[in-house]
């Protein structure tokens, strides 16, 4: 670390919001829809009282990843929170060591560690993109207007898949990304390459395919895509890199890509050029800066991903997409491309040129509205659809 001596803290508690809310578009994908954002909302305060704001991005169900609010309710709990109370952290990429007892469970460790950046942060008073910057070497400070997209899911027609993109394209989105699945892929690419020929575009298959769909998938090359996310299982590494061969396409992967040391592997493979970073898929962003230097090193394109956030998750992605090192797009669109009202203030708001802008404050810079947050929580409750065992 370089710089002014940054301050450490204590840790006095840690509590779980468990919220749901309602998402202004369904988001489906080759493995289905939810019909709420869930989350777990992370909230740690210091002994001083200073309060920072983690978000475990899981769903109710174990589709994207395996983890689910309830097994990261549990973890998060009886593993990880008994770890961190009472305990005085130097910085939060000391997080990681003491949850090396807990294996996997990627997402309720990346949200507890979130919690702690965003106080630590805040703490120094810094806003948490610099203090991203902080644990770089020189040369990494954060922009302040984040180039992003946005992420559009499997519509009922191709007519109404072609009037939405028309839509995002008029707010300003420059980057459509759009689900594929078996059916609804070469189709889709034609009728958006007659509509839309030089748009920024790209497919995301979320794992629905396999070798078998090599000619298939081929015929993708003639759309000029930016690139195709995970077309193959979600935890294949090998096979993309037999795929790939064949494609001209870049590879982008996604769900197959947990740690620095997967990317590597998948690097060294050829596997996929490009990564879809999810701090949240990878156990936290001190995990994240390890890929984020690897990427800059071999010089690999990277853009940071989403999983419909609410502001305190997006807030903090879009912090680490503002570093330069961050090459492409993100998935971290403006707040009403998700929801009507997010608990946090003030919302995201898409710039004419594509791009969201940093905010000011200290930490994540938003402030989290309590009485939302606990209609989201009594929303959650009254609409759980898995009631305790005991
Ligand atoms: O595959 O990138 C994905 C959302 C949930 C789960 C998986 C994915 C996504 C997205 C949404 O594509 C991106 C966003 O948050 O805007
Ligand atoms: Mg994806």
């Amino acid at each position: 670390m370089k710089g002014a001596v940054l301050k450490s803290v204590t840790i006095r508690d840690i509590k779980l919001h468990v919220i749901a809310l309602p998402l202004v578009e369904l988001l489906k994908t080759s493995f289905g829809a939810e019909p709420y954002k869930s989350a777990i909302l992370v909230e740690v305060v210091a002994s001083d009282g200073l309060t920072g704001w983690g978000e475990t991005a899981v769903k109710t169900k174990p589709s994207y990843g395996a983890e689910t609010i309830l097994t990261a309710l549990h973890i998060t709990r009886d593993f990880l929170i008994p770890k961190l109370v009472g305990q005085t952290l130097d910085t939060p990429t000391q997080v990681p060591e003491r949850f090396k007892s807990v294996r996997g469970n990627h997402h309720a460790r990346a949200g507890v560690e979130a919690s702690i950046w965003d106080l630590m942060a805040k703490m120094n008073d810094m806003r948490l993109a610099d203090y991203f910057a902080q644990h770089l070497p020189p040369g990494n400070a954060p922009r302040e207007s984040v180039p992003v997209g946005v992420s559009i899911g499997i519509q009922d027609s191709l007519d109404g898949q072609i009037a939405l993109i028309k839509k995002r394209l008029e707010e300003g989105y420059r980057r459509i990304k759009l689900k594929i699945a078996p059916g609804w892929d070469l189709e889709l690419a034609r009728a958006v390459r007659r509509h839309f020929p030089d748009i920024m575009l790209m497919l995301d298959a979320n794992s629905a395919y396999t070798l078998a769909d090599a000619d298939h998938l081929r015929q993708l090359d003639q759309f000029d895509l930016l690139m195709i996310e995970q077309p193959l299982a979600y935890d294949d590494i090998y096979e993309h890199s037999l795929l790939q061969q064949q494609l001209q396409t870049p590879f982008c992967l996604d769900e197959s890509i947990c740690s620095a040391h997967d990317w590597r592997i998948a690097l060294e493979l050829g596997a996929g050029e490009i990564l879809n970073l999810k701090p949240t898929r990878v156990g936290g962003y001190s995990e994240s800066l390890k890929i984020y230097k690897l990427c800059v090193e071999r010089g690999s394109p990277l853009w940071i991903g989403g999983m419909l956030e609410t502001g305190i998750g997006r807030a903090a992605n879009l912090s680490f997409a503002a570093l330069p090192g961050v090459t492409l797009p993100s998935d971290i669109s403006a707040t009403d491309r998700y929801f009507d009202r997010d608990i946090t203030e003030p919302p995201f708001v898409l710039q004419p040129d594509s791009t969201l802008r940093l905010p000011a404050g200290a930490g994540i810079g938003l402030e989290v509205q309590r009485d939302r947050l606990a209609e989201a929580e009594a929303r959650w409750r009254a609409h759980n659809p898995f009631p305790p065992l005991f």
